[in-house]
């Protein structure tokens, strides 16, 4: 089938294009052949917050492309600006002696709108390279202060911290550590903040002082001397959207303190104003050493990632570090640079922080709350523009007495069929369904967002009934 809405206008065969793909295209995160069996589909436009598939099938982007399309889609001035780097200057490296104008520039604006300490960015391709890039930074860290036996750095399970070889082995994620040997030694973990899960018969905030206590627990086991750095995510997103209680990490930070371990927030979701801020860590009473960012920092247009430096790290490693033996080709790439700078203006000029802090993020609170209502709604909560519902068979009185479904069945996997199959984007994490839309989505657009999902959950509703799952 072939329709107008292609790539600059042109049709698009679905069926040569879903051929090609399968005959050579390995996706990332999928069962080959299952999708070999069913075929992709085929996206080919983007405007705001909807994309539009090869079939003209229109989609509200719930996701923001994978939490990256900060400033929605069509943005014609990333493309003017990267357009324009890439016929003065589409590439130099910065290894010789040499830098770029739009990687220096962009260096000088991240400092401008990082938190207080940091003036320093360290620029990768992507979010996994930019966590390999803390390990090796931690590391050396301690290298040059003469501990070099400080190398452990603790993860959480459930983590999310990318793909490459040490950022599956800092991610906690049991299916990745079953395939190819992960985690690589040097890296453990302690337990995720998960209320839901570990909360049972304690307030919240009793509960995130008793996970944070898991960290203190570890470094004692370990021994603090050979501890290098904690790293977390704020609010953990392919985990499942894991809000932590607000005493979480404030003792996090008190902890790695008392022990001097430097602290990691990997805010490659949360970052770039996903919870109305710059970067989220002071909304969390963190102070971080270092932050991993990418996504929301080019909103996807163009890959980039990156590790801000605070002063702790870099005075250590720029006034006595000598030569830091780690590099990519494409750190600092001009077009990725010229594609953030445009995309930090356009959140800055639309006020985009101030629209998510002050209404969207507030409105998507009390709208998103209300699906618990829903009798496949268990409990319903957001931080900012990412939120999560968990699918249940039956409620009880207090969360943690919902009765879950039998995780074999895949009910949230049916859940995002009926979603996907009815212009909603909301991702499937086990049996939780959880969203991050772009910053640009308004009010009205939240409440249609609202409306859809509620469709959807109906139909699941009567999808597991007719199966007999209710
Ligand atoms: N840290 C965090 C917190 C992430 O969410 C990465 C690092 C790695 O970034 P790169 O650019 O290397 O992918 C991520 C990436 C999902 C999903 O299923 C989430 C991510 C990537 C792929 C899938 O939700 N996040």
């Amino acid at each position: 089938m072939t329709n107008p809405d292609g790539a600059g206008g042109q049709q698009v065969d679905t069926a040569a294009i879903q051929k090609l793909d399968s005959a050579h295209y390995l996706h990332p995160f999928t069962d080959f052949k299952s999708l070999n069996a069913s075929g992709a589909r085929v996206m080919v436009r983007g405007e705001g917050i909807y994309l539009w598939d090869s079939n003209g099938n229109k989609t509200l982007d719930g996701m923001s492309g994978l939490w990256c399309v900060n400033v929605g889609y069509g943005r014609t001035s990333i493309a003017d600006a990267v357009h324009r780097q890439m016929a003065t200057l589409p590439f130099y490296n910065s290894f010789f002696n040499t830098t770029n104008v739009p990687a220096a520039r962009l260096a000088a604006k991240l400092a401008e709108i990082s938190p207080p300490g940091f003036e320093h960015v360290y620029f990768t391709g992507s979010g996994s390279e930019a966590n390999d890039t803390n390990v090796r930074m931690v590391r050396r860290y301690w290298e040059v202060l003469g501990c070099p036996e400080r190398q452990i750095i603790i993860s959480r399970d459930n983590a999310y911290h990318g793909s490459t070889v040490a950022a599956a082995s800092l991610s906690g994620m049991s299916g990745m550590h079953a395939q190819g040997g992960a985690p690589i030694p040097g890296i453990v973990h302690i337990g995720q903040p998960s209320y839901l899960e570990s909360g049972r018969g304690m307030s919240e905030d009793a509960f995130g002082i008793e996970a944070a206590s898991w960290l203190e627990a570890k470094i004692l086991a370990l021994g603090a001397d050979r501890v290098a750095a904690f790293i977390g995510e704020p609010v953990q997103g392919a985990g499942g959207v894991i809000i932590p209680p607000a005493t979480y990490w404030p003792e996090i930070q008190r902890i790695c303190d008392k022990y001097g371990v430097l602290l990691i927030a990997d805010e490659v979701i949360c970052g770039f104003g996903r919870l109305g801020a710059w970067f989220s860590s002071a909304l969390f009473g963190i102070k971080p050493d270092l932050i991993t960012f990418a996504k929301g920092v080019t909103s996807g247009y163009v890959p980039m990632g990156g590790v801000l430096v605070g002063d702790r790290v870099a005075e250590v490693l720029i006034e006595r570090g000598g030569e830091f033996a780690h590099g990519f080709t494409y750190s600092g790439h001009p077009v990725a640079c010229a594609a953030a700078l445009e995309n930090i203006r356009i959140i800055e000029d639309e006020g985009l922080l101030q629209q998510v802090a002050g209404v969207t993020a507030p409105h998507l609170k009390r709208r998103f709350a209300e699906l618990a209502s829903h009798p496949l709604v268990g409990h319903a909560d957001s931080c900012g523009l990412v939120a999560g519902l968990n699918l249940v068979r039956a409620k009880g009185q207090v969360v943690h007495d919902d009765e879950s479904f039998d995780p074999a069945l895949g009910v949230g996997m049916v859940c995002r069929g009926h979603m996907f199959d009815n212009g909603m984007i909301m991702r499937a994490v086990g049996d939780r369904m959880i969203i991050a839309p772009p910053l640009v989505m308004d009010c009205a657009q939240i409440d249609e967002m609202i409306g859809r999902i509620r469709h959807c959950l109906d139909l699941t509703y009567a999808d597991l009934q007719a199966r007999g799952w209710l």
